[in-house]
């Protein structure tokens, strides 16, 4: 137990590269004599704890970092938690060495300084979005308190109590190693509702300690940045990813899907054997894409065929939407010799906030090569984004490559006899791999 050094500064200014906060500890008592400038966080606990752990979290800096990175879904970042709520929030966490600290009794204060921007970063990290405060008890029993949108200022003194209530297990989950781990903490809201809050290493959100970094010096160590994969057991899910790489060769003028494996003892991702899937290797740079590879690859490529399909605009609770019309017929998308086949191998939207409730096929047309269709969909009022598709064309005598196909909406006033699918360029060249 570390004896209470009452109205006394232990330490001064410990300034840490990566963490941004500079901390000192009064330890025990609440009265804050000191009163520097700064915030004083004065935890209290129901009962005595021995560990008290601060995670300080910070917003995601999306808008200078590409990706949209607090619009993903923060249910997968977390490894067991199957339940969302629209309330959900997520933040980056801003990490310091004295986060874990041992104390002993119902209370505590911490001292936070100014904080200092970390010019590495290449974004804004000011403290004070939000503060989930872990305490334990002796029996390993949690204590959680919360506080959001403080202040650290630089001209008066702000004191803030944080009490500590006892949760049940499922509301705290903690995963990951060190300093950096990640924190979910769910809880009935004011409102009532309940949502989870979700703190988790900026470039790290899933914690499996395999970094995925969009900005600044770019990383690309993830097979699935969002799935945590436990890498300390064997074949554990999500270490093994299809098509998780996008490589180029090194003899060859293509880039090639791989499978993509994290493996334990490792912080780099592998990639295995090729799946004989291949494209221009002048397109595979989507290193700094947060889709899986595949639709990395769709949604980047210029497209060699464009394919235009009726739809008419409807009006929505949340805005006005573009819905595909219904029967309308198929279009020739390739011509080719009698044997000619065609796959649809991904279909996204452009957008990645785009939802599409449609999807396409490829029949055989009748005179030749093969035919784009939309599938039969019992969706009212389907929405149809503009959409990429990856389309695999193969035939004996043609040979084989892909097609990249852009879907541009066509909006018109009614569906009443709507135009079958139209394909601009149906003779467009294959895209092939040299071997
Ligand atoms: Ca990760
Ligand atoms: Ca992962």
């Amino acid at each position: 137990m570390v004896a209470a050094r009452r109205g006394t500064l232990i330490a001064v200014k410990a300034f840490a590269r990566s963490a941004l906060i500079a901390v000192v500890v009064i330890a025990g008592a609440s009265g804050c004599n000191a009163d520097r400038y700064g915030a004083y966080l004065h935890v209290t606990s129901p009962d005595p704890i021995e560990q008290v752990e601060f995670v300080f979290g910070g917003h995601f800096p999306s808008p200078d970092c590409q990706g949209s990175i607090a619009e993903v879904p923060a249910l997968r970042a977390t490894p067991t938690f199957t339940g969302s709520s629209p309330a959900d929030t997520m933040f980056r966490r801003q990490p310091s060495p004295g986060d874990v600290r041992k104390v002993g009794g119902t209370e505590y204060t911490l001292y936070v300084d100014t904080p200092v921007n970390d010019p590495d970063f290449g974004f804004p990290d000011e403290l004070g979005h939000a503060l989930i405060v872990i305490g334990t008890t002796e029996a390993g029993e949690l204590r959680v308190g919360e506080l959001d949108d403080f202040d650290v200022p630089t001209d008066q003194v702000d004191k803030y109590e944080i009490p500590l209530s006892p949760v049940a297990d499922q509301q705290v989950e903690q995963w990951g190693a060190g300093e950096q781990r990640c924190v979910r903490y769910t809880r009935r809201l004011d409102n009532g509702a309940v949502a989870s809050e979700y703190i988790v290493p900026t470039w790290d959100r899933d914690c499996d300690g395999f970094v995925t970094q969009l900005c600044g010096n770019p990383a690309d160590d993830d097979c699935d940045p969002l799935a945590f994969c436990d890498s300390s057991t064997p074949g554990a899910p999500n270490c093994i990813v299809p098509d998780g790489c996008a490589q180029t060769s090194g003899t060859d003028d293509r880039c090639e899907l791989a499978t993509c494996v994290n493996r334990g003892g490792s912080t780099s991702k592998e990639c295995d054997a090729s799946r004989g899937f291949c494209i221009e290797n002048a397109k595979c740079s989507i290193h700094d894409c947060q889709r899986p590879p595949l639709e990395c690859l769709a949604t980047r490529q210029s497209p060699d065929v464009t394919c235009h399909v009726a739809v008419r605009r409807v009006d929505r609770p949340d805005g006005t939407a573009q819905v595909a019309c219904t029967g309308v017929l198929p279009g020739l998308l390739h011509e080719g010799a009698t044997d000619t086949t065609c796959q649809v191998v991904e279909q996204t939207p452009l957008d990645e906030h785009r939802h599409a409730d449609v999807t396409f096929s490829t029949p055989i047309a009748p005179p030749g090569g093969c035919d784009l269709a939309l599938d039969p969909f019992t969706a009212v009022d389907a929405l149809l984004p503009e959409m990429r598709l990856i389309v695999e064309v193969s035939s004996v005598i043609d040979g084989s490559g892909l097609l990249v196909v852009a879907i541009e909406p066509d909006e018109l006033t009614t569906c009443d006899n709507a135009p079958a699918i139209k394909c601009d360029d149906t003779t467009a060249a294959l895209e092939t791999c040299m071997e």
